[in-house]
Formats: structure tokens, C-alpha cells, sequence
């Protein structure tokens, strides 16, 4: 953990490994050098990351700060390891150890969600969310079969299908054919009826259910309820709230689901990795024979996976990831995770008390979606500002967008800045300084007019604007810097 002492000491220290240094340890390499011996250049870079992380306000909803101990296992010596296959079952020698730690990362996998080992599998070896998505799909689709998700400007993931008018843009659209389901305008969640209706048409064969920008919780039940209709598989892709789903804060995608994904990174602030979860034992029983008809998911997604579409597990992530389930199983993690859901209330009570305009009037969980349009405002201009000020966000699309280079939205998640112990009380405060980037980004809109290269043209040169900037930026930092960091301390 780390603050205002330390982030002083990164900025005093930013050249200290000399070149000469450099050069010696260039001839006669041990390999036990350290970083900022062996490659001064990328440690400069490593503590500037640093640096910006620590004095800047981090929003963005898919974000968090990984903790040292997650980080230890991930920058140690089990990225040396080779191990295609699974534990038991390799095509290399010396895996007992890894074999050890993927069987530990599956089983608190498990435990982390409350499942049983006779009715769930786990495997934790995707890269990462979108491989995961990937494998499943391949596994469990022939080529264009048909599938649906959340389309992506009103909330879904790239990976569910996305295409435009004009074009396939996620692989997913093009080797499956993807039909999109959308939001009720009116309300700004999930329109079910519609979803029902078009399924009953599009008979896909997977229905997608999961988001990235999507502030309410998803109904499960009902979606369900609908794959059960058409005969399609129901998978989740619970990354943005798998760390509230394993705190049991919110429903769980397991009571109804399929096969569910997620990425390990985000709430459930672990290292960058990928878990598949899927259903295993009795499907259900034929009617005519009486016998059982058992799942064959394991199977299919374990095969897609590997050898399908990955090589070599990543085991120093695998030994992160089991890290990081073993915290979330704690009461700390539990109530981080009530903590993020608070936090998340007063954003959206605060911002809305500001006359700020929010898709679905509010948020059951670690983010708000904030229509800037009702400002005059778009996403790009205030990301800009926010930029410039050190408050880091993303610009993105809300329902009725023309543009998808221009949204009107932003999208503000409070797992990150929760991990930096930030109660309700700093949230108000916040919730200020965004305010004061909008109504910076109002001025410079009204001087710059339409375009936005003109808009980010005046907030490089005119005096007054980048007074004002200035000055935001140093209420940035000074707030920042008075929380401490999970991490290590100087990288
Ligand atoms: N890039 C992630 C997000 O920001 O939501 C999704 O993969």
C-alpha cells in the first residue's frame, strides 16, 4: 500500500538506474537483475503508470487494482511453464506443481461460487473473457449457428455478436449468425418481451446473457425461461459482477445458466485471466427409457479450448487467479464488494441530484451509465477533459446514439476506486470534480463549436481553459494521493 510518500519518492527517482548500469549488466546478463537495472527505459515507463494510477481518479467500470499478493504469483517463476493439456493429462514433463496449482485454481473456482463438484467443471485456463466467450461457442456452435446478445451500443460486449449494418465486426459474427436484442427505450433495461418474441423467430441456439455497461441487475429466471422455449443453451458472461456475484450480493447467473464466463480482473480484481464454468451430471431423465441424459459441456469446452483454440496455460495467471478466489471468499472481500455497491448509490444519487441524466434512472450495481445528451454534453468531449485532469473514463454509447464515434454517454464504475477505500462521503466529492470537467467541457463546446478536433485544439491553447483545467487537475491529484494503493509500492 502506498501514497502521497511514495508516489513523491517514484517521481524523484524516475532516472536513477544509470546508463552505465545499463550497459555493464547489457554484457554479462545473470538474469537476476533487476528491472530497473537490466531495462532502465521500461522501468521509467513501468513507475510513469504508476505514477498516473496513484494521482489520478479511476472510473472506468471494468477496472481495478490488483493486490500484491496476486501480483507475486503472477511475476513469478510459473511463467517459465509449459503444461498443454490438463492437470493429470500433459504433454510435457515437470507439471506436477502447475498440475497442483490449476487443480487449487479450479477447486476454490467452485468454492468461490458455492458449487458442487458433482453438478459443475471449472477450467481456468482462457487468456482472458473474450477467449472464454470464444471457446464456448466453439465448443458448443457448428459454424453459423445462430446466437443473440445484448447489442453492443446498448450495453453487450463486442464478443456477443457484434456486427453493423455494413459490416461483421467480432468474429463472433462471423463464423455465428448473431441477432441482437436490444432495451426498452422507455424504461432503459432489457426488453424481454422483444427478446422472447425475436427468439421465437431467430431460433438461436445460444442466448447471451451479460453486459458490459449495463447498470441494473439481469433476470435470469426470465431469460431462461426463454433459451428453455427455443431449445437454446443460456450462457452468462459474468465479467463486469463476478466479484458481487461471489460476495452473494446480487442474483447469480449459476441458478439458471448454462455455462457462464468471466474474466478475473474486474470486480473480482485479480489478475488478467479467463474462467468458464459449466454443468455437469444429470441433464435429465428420457421419458421413455427413464434413464438419465447426462451434460456433455465439459467435455466440448474443455477440447475447443485446448487444443482448439489456446496453447500453453498461462500458470503464473492460473496461480493469481487462485489468489485472488481465496480473497474473495473472505468477509474483507465481501464487504469491499457492499462497499462498491454503495458507493455506486451515491454516484448515481449524487450525479442525479446535479440534473445529470442516468440510462434506467439509477443502478443496482457497480456502475452508472450517464446520458450527457440532456447537458448538450457527449462522451467524447468529457472523456477528453477528464483526461486532461487526470480522471480517467469512457465515453459510451446510450440508447438512440447516431454516432459511435461521438456517444453521448459515459460510463463511471466504482469497483477501482472502492479498492482504494473510498466511502460514500468521497464519492459526493467525485461526483464534484466530474462535475466541474462537464461544465469545463461546456465552455470549451460553446468556444470551440462542432468539431471535435477543434474542441481538443482549444483545450491545448486557449489561457483560460487550460487555467481552469490546471487547477481541476491539482484538486485531482491532492484528493488522490491521500489514498493508498493495493499493489506493490514503487511499480
Ligand atoms: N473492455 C471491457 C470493458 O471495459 O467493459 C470489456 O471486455
Amino acid at each position: 500500500m502506498l501514497g502521497t510518500r511514495m508516489f513523491r519518492s517514484l517521481l524523484k527517482g524516475q532516472n536513477a538506474a544509470s546508463s552505465s548500469s545499463f550497459l555493464r549488466m547489457a554484457s554479462t546478463l545473470t538474469g537476476r537483475e533487476t528491472l530497473a537495472e537490466n531495462d532502465p527505459e521500461v522501468w521509467d515507463l513501468v513507475k510513469k503508470e504508476k505514477a498516473r494510477q496513484l494521482k489520478g481518479i479511476e472510473l472506468i467500470a471494468s477496472e481495478n487494482f490488483c493486490t500484491r499478493a496476486a501480483l507475486e504469483a503472477l511475476g513469478s517463476c510459473l511463467n517459465n511453464k509449459y503444461s498443454e493439456g490438463y492437470p493429470g493429462q500433459r504433454y510435457y514433463g515437470g507439471t506436477d506443481v502447475v498440475d497442483e496449482i490449476e487443480r487449487l485454481c479450479q477447486n476454490r473456482g467452485l468454492q468461490a461460487y458455492r458449487l458442487s463438484p458433482e453438478d459443475w467443471g471449472c477450467n481456468v485456463q482462457p487468456y482472458s473473457g473474450s477467449p472464454a466467450n470464444f471457446a464456448v461457442y466453439t465448443g458448443l456452435l457448428k459454424p453459423h449457428d445462430r446466437i443473440m446478445g445484448l447489442d453492443l451500443p446498448e450495453g453487450g460486449h463486442l464478443t456477443h455478436g457484434f456486427m453493423t449494418d455494413t459490416k461483421r465486426i467480432s468474429a463472433t459474427s462471423i463464423y455465428f449468425e448473431s441477432m441482437p436484442y436490444k432495451l426498452n427505450p422507455a424504461t432503459g433495461c432489457i426488453d424481454y418481451d422483444r427478446l422472447h418474441e425475436n427468439a421465437k423467430l431467430f431460433r438461436p441456439k445460444m442466448i447471451i446473457a451479460g453486459a458490459s455497461a449495463y447498470a441494473r441487475l439481469i433476470d435470469y429466471q426470465r431469460m431462461r425461461e426463454i433459451s428453455d422455449d427455443v431449445n437454446a443453451v443460456l450462457l452468462a458472461d459474468m465479467a463486469h459482477i463476478s466479484g458481487l456475484v461471489a460476495a452473494d450480493l446480487i442474483p447469480s447467473p449459476f441458478d439458471y445458466c448454462h455455462v457462464i464466463t468471466t474474466t478475473t480482473h474486474k470486480t473480482l480484481r485479480g489478475p488478467r485471466s479467463g474462467l468458464i464454468f459449466y454443468r455437469r451430471g444429470v441433464k435429465s431423465v428420457n421419458k421413455k427409457t427413464g434413464k438419465p441424459v447426462m451434460y456433455d459441456l465439459e467435455q466440448r469446452i474443455n477440447q475447443a479450448l485446448f487444443p482448439g483454440l489456446q496453447g500453453g496455460p498461462h500458470n503464473h495467471a492460473i496461480a493469481g487467479v487462485a489468489v485472488a478466489l481465496k480473497q474473495a471468499m473472505s468477509p474483507e472481500f465481501k464487504e469491499y464488494q457492499k462497499q462498491v455497491l454503495s458507493n455506486c448509490k451515491t454516484m448515481a444519487e449524487t450525479l442525479m441530484a446535479k440534473g445529470f441524466t442516468l440510462v434506467s434512472g439509477g443502478t443496482d450495481n457497480h456502475l452508472v451509465l450517464v446520458d450527457l445528451r440532456p447537458k448538450g454534453l457527449d462522451g467524447a468531449r468529457v472523456e477528453t477533459v477528464c483526461n486532461y485532469v487526470n480522471i480517467t473514463v469512457n465515453k459510451n454509447s446510450v440508447p438512440g446514439d447516431k454516432s459511435a464515434l461521438l456517444p453521448g454517454g459515459l460510463r463511471l464504475g466504482t469497483p477501482a476506486l472502492t479498492s482504494r477505500n473510498l466511502k460514500n462521503e468521497d464519492f459526493v466529492y467525485v461526483v464534484e470534480l466530474i462535475d466541474k470537467a462537464c461544465k469545463i467541457a461546456s465552455e470549451a463546446k460553446e468556444k470551440s463549436g462542432k468539431k471535435i478536433a477543434d474542441f481538443k485544439n482549444l483545450c491545448e491553447s486557449d489561457p483560460g481553459i487550460i487555467a481552469r483545467l490546471d487547477a481541476l487537475r491539482k484538486e485531482v491529484n491532492e484528493f488522490s494521493l491521500k489514498f493508498e494503493m493495493p499493489g506493490f509500492d514503487d511499480h
